[in-house]
C-alpha cells in the first residue's frame, strides 16, 4: 500500500527551528553536505522545512524520472525570490529565468532558437574558438612573462574573463575586449556583481527578502548594489548593439549575434529581449568558469588522464582537418570529462520542480504543487548510482555504466539550462586549446572542497602550474 505524504520522513514540523540548526550547522555553506547527510540519515527520501521554505528530496534516478514526468506543460523551479523581489523592486521585467506559465514558454521557444537549437552551433563556434585561442596566446605572454617558462596562478579572474568574452561575443557577435592587457573597468565591475549577485543570494532563500529589506538589512542593500551594476553594463552593451543596428543599411552577411537577431526577428518585445539577455550574460560567466577551473584541477591531479585527452584531441585536429565544428564530434572523452566534472562539482546543487500532477516515489504519496528536489551533488556521489564515485573517470560516461537520468548537470527537459549549448562548445573549445599548448600541474596536495554560495564553488582557491608543451 502507498503510505501518505505525512509519513515521508524528515524535519519538516518547525520551519523556524530547523532555520536556527541550520544557521548553526553554518548550513548557508554547507547545504550540499547537510542534504548528503539528511539522505544518510533519513534515506532515498526525506521532507524538510526550513524557514519558509520546504520541499521533498529525492536521489535515485529513478524517482527523478518520475519527477520530471510530473513537471507539466509550464516547469516552474523554486523561485528565488530575492531575485524576483529585486526586479519588482526596481521595475524591471522577468527575463525567462523568473519568468512562468505561458509568458515563460512562449519566450522560451523562441529564445530556444536563437541560443540552444543545434542549427546556431555553426554561427557560435568561430566567435567561441577565437577567443579560445586569444586565451592561449594570453597564457604565453604570462609564461613569457614570467621568465621562468611557467605560469603558476589562481586562474578563477582569468576564466571569469574568458566566461563574460565567450558568452559576450556570442550575445553580441563583437568582442569585449577582455583577453587584453587593459580592460573595460566596467566589464570588470560587472564580473565582481555577478559574485556578490549569487553570495548574497544564498542567505535570502531562507528569510524573505521582503523582510530583510524592511529592516534594511545589508544582505538586501548589497544584492540590490550587484544587481545594478549587472544590469547597468547590460543595459550598455544592448544599447551599443541598438545603435548599431539603426545606423546600419542591413547588407553585412555576417551572423550578428543573438540579442541582434532576436531583434531583427521581431517576435519579443524590446524589453523581454532586454530582459532575458541580461540574464544570459549573467548566467554566462561563473557557470562555465567554476567548472572549467574544476576540471582543469581534476587533470592536474590526473596526469595520464591529461595525456589520454591530449591524445584525443591531437588526432581530432588531425582528423578534422582544422575544421572546429567536425573536431568537436571527434572528443568524446573531453565531453566525459564535462560530465564527470560537474557529476562531482555540479554548480547546482540540486534541481527542482513544483510537480503538477500526484505522483507517487518510493511508495510515498506526494501531491501535486510540492516543490520536489533531486539532490543533484548528492546523487553524483552516491556508490548506489555511480560505481566507485570518488574516482574521477571520464571515460565512465563512453559506455558500461547506464546514463539514465545521470547526466544533469545542465537540468532537464524544457525547462533546462538555456545557455547549455553555449556552455558546452564554450568549454570543450576552451579544454582542446589549453590541451594543445600547456601542460597542467597542481601544487602539493591540497584537498579543495565545495561550498555553497548559490552555486556550488571551490572552498579555496586552486592554484596551478602552466606550463608550455
Ligand atoms: C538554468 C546549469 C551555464 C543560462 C540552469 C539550470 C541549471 C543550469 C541546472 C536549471 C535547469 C532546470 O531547472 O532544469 C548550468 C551549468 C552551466 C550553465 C552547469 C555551465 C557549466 C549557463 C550559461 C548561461 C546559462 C553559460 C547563459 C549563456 C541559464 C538560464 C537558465 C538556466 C537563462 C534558466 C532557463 C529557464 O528558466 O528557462 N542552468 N548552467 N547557464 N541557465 Fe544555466
Ligand atoms: C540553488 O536551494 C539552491 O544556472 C536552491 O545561470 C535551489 C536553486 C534554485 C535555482 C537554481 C539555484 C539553486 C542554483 C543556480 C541556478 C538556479 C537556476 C538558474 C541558476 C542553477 C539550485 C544558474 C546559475 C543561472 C543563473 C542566471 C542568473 C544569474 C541570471
Amino acid at each position: 500500500i502507498v503510505r501518505p505524504f505525512a509519513e515521508i520522513p524528515g524535519l519538516w514540523k518547525n520551519g523556524v527551528v530547523n532555520l536556527y540548526n541550520f544557521w548553526k550547522l553554518d548550513g548557508f555553506k554547507n547545504l550540499h553536505r547537510i542534504m548528503l547527510q539528511n539522505f544518510n540519515t533519513f534515506g532515498p527520501i526525506y521532507r524538510e522545512k526550513i524557514g519558509y521554505y520546504e520541499s521533498v528530496n529525492i536521489i535515485k534516478p529513478e524517482d527523478a524520472a518520475i519527477l520530471f514526468k510530473a513537471e507539466g506543460q509550464y516547469p516552474k523551479r523554486l523561485q528565488v525570490e530575492a531575485w524576483t523581489s529585486y526586479r519588482d523592486y526596481r521595475n524591471r521585467k522577468y527575463g525567462v529565468l523568473l519568468k512562468n506559465g505561458e509568458d515563460w514558454r512562449s519566450n522560451r521557444v523562441i529564445l530556444n532558437k536563437e541560443v540552444i537549437s543545434l542549427k546556431m552551433l555553426e554561427n557560435f563556434v568561430p566567435l567561441l574558438d577565437d577567443v579560445g585561442q586569444d586565451f592561449v596566446t594570453r597564457v604565453h605572454k604570462k609564461i613569457k612573462r614570467s621568465g621562468q617558462n611557467k605560469w603558476t596562478t589562481d586562474l578563477s579572474q582569468e576564466l571569469f574573463k574568458y566566461a563574460l568574452e565567450s558568452v559576450g561575443s556570442v550575445l553580441y557577435g563583437e568582442r569585449l575586449g577582455l583577453m587584453l592587457d587593459y580592460i573595460d573597468p566596467e566589464a570588470q565591475r560587472f564580473i565582481d556583481c555577478i559574485t556578490l549577485m549569487f553570495k548574497t543570494t544564498s542567505p535570502m532563500l531562507y528569510i524573505p527578502p521582503a523582510l530583510l529589506r524592511q529592516v534594511g538589512a545589508k544582505v538586501w542593500r548589497d544584492h540590490v548594489e550587484a544587481w545594478d551594476g549587472i544590469f547597468n553594463q547590460a543595459d550598455r552593451c544592448i544599447q551599443n548593439i541598438y545603435r548599431q543596428l539603426r545606423q546600419e543599411t542591413g547588407t553585412s552577411k555576417e551572423y550578428p549575434g543573438v540579442l541582434a537577431s532576436l531583434l531583427l526577428l521581431d517576435k519579443l518585445s524590446i524589453e523581454d529581449i532586454k530582459a532575458s539577455v541580461t540574464e544570459l550574460m549573467a548566467g554566462g560567466v561563473d557557470t562555465t568558469s567554476i567548472t572549467l577551473l574544476w576540471t582543469l584541477y581534476e587533470l592536474a591531479r590526473h596526469p595520464s588522464l591529461q595525456e589520454e585527452l591530449r591524445a584525443e584531441v591531437a588526432a581530432a585536429r588531425a582528423a578534422s582537418q582544422g575544421d572546429m565544428q567536425d573536431m568537436l564530434k571527434r572528443i568524446p572523452l573531453v565531453k566525459g570529462a564535462l560530465k564527470e566534472t560537474l557529476r562531482l562539482h555540479p554548480v547546482a546543487v540540486s534541481l527542482q520542480r513544483y510537480i503538477a500532477e500526484d505522483i507517487i516515489i518510493q511508495n510515498y504519496h506526494i501531491p501535486a504543487g510540492t516543490l520536489v528536489q533531486l539532490g543533484l551533488y548528492a546523487m553524483g556521489r552516491d556508490p548506489k548510482v555511480f560505481f566507485r564515485p570518488e574516482q574521477y573517470l571520464p571515460s565512465r560516461w563512453l559506455r558500461t555504466e547506464t546514463q539514465y537520468f545521470r547526466s544533469l548537470g545542465f537540468g532537464f527537459g524544457p525547462r533546462q539550462c538555456l545557455g547549455r549549448r553555449i556552455a558546452e562548445t564554450e568549454m570543450q573549445i576552451f579544454l582542446i586549446h589549453m590541451l594543445e599548448n600547456f601542460r597542467i600541474e597542481k601544487q602539493r596536495n591540497v584537498e579543495v572542497q565545495s561550498t555553497f554560495e548559490l552555486i556550488l564553488l571551490p572552498d579555496k582557491p586552486i592554484i596551478l602550474t602552466l606550463k608550455p608543451l
